[in-house]
């Protein structure tokens, strides 16, 4: 299991703020770091969201690792120990405490759609990668809003929200752009994508490296991928990008692709799976 590194760059996104740098060895909590003492940062962007959490303070009675009301406070990685009233990121520090910009202390569980089709060639057939000889796979990647980088069309699981409706409904939002889709469009759009997200394989489930992480704060996801193996289901998909989507596109697997957070290891699994290049 390799360190986390998205969530340890010098600056923490949206903010002017710095991380402590310190070494790999020194990010399990194990550890014995002394004088570790990061900066805090808690986005006042946050206050009053109603999506939010408030901040730490004696009105402020989550129920940490349970299933709080509608809001999943338990972790994919087991039971997180929460100290000075604060749950600890399961995989170390991570240079800044506080929750940053993320909306709750603890797990922020996100749900991303891996939608996959072969890639093929003018004549039909399927395209072979001439360094491993391994068919290519294509998967929908947007570009972020917030950071620039190609990713993959996922979201946060909204409370009492199944992750497989949350899958869908990032999906729609932010490769189909259901938000500003006309009444008629968006439901053909809807049944089409509850018809191909019927079956579906998870590929991952766990702990995001995301570089809005905090030492109090943390993402995590369910990823499930949705393949297409003749093509044309999402032949029928006109992609659009919307919502924190700026682009939307078809992008060939290859390990070589620098994606958002731990991406990467995602299609990777993907690709695996089919048998793909990679
Ligand atoms: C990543 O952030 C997850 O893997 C998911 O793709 C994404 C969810 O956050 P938003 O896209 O809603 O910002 O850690
Ligand atoms: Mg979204
Ligand atoms: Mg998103």
């Amino acid at each position: 299991k390799m360190v986390h590194i998205k969530c340890r760059s010098n600056y923490y996104p949206f903010g002017a703020i710095k991380r402590l740098n310190f070494p790999d060895n020194l990010v399990p909590w194990t550890a014995a770091f002394n004088e570790y003492n990061p900066p805090e940062y808690n986005s006042p962007n946050l206050l009053g969201k109603p999506w939010a959490d408030p901040d730490i303070d004696p009105k402020f009675h989550p129920h940490w690792n349970e299933l709080d009301g509608a809001v999943n406070r338990k972790s994919h990685m087991g039971v997180y120990p929460v100290t000075d009233g604060k749950p600890l990121n399961p995989r170390g520090r991570t240079g800044l405490t506080g929750r940053g910009v993320l909306g709750r202390w603890g797990p922020n569980h996100a749900a991303d759609p891996v939608v996959t089709r072969w890639k093929l060639c003018d004549d039909g057939k399927r395209e072979i990668d001439q360094s491993t000889n391994l068919y290519i796979l294509q998967f929908c990647a947007i570009k972020r809003r917030d950071s620039d980088e190609w990713a993959l069309p996922g979201g946060m699981v909204d409370p009492g929200e199944h992750v497989s409706s949350t899958l869908q409904r990032e999906f729609l939002e932010e490769a189909l752009n259901s938000l500003e889709s006309s009444p008629a469009e968006l439901e053909s759009n809807k049944k089409m994508i509850a018809n191909f997200f019927t079956s579906g394989n998870e590929i991952y489930k766990g702990y995001v490296d995301d570089p809005r992480n905090t030492d109090n704060a943390w993402m995590e996801t369910v990823a499930v991928n949705f393949h297409d193996e003749d093509g044309n289901l999402v032949g029928k998909f006109r992609l659009n990008a919307g919502d924190d989507a700026k682009s939307v596109q078809w992008m060939d697997i290859d390990q070589s692709l620098a994606l958002y957070a731990s991406h990467s290891l995602f299609i990777q699994t993907a690709a695996m799976l089919h048998g793909a290049h990679w």
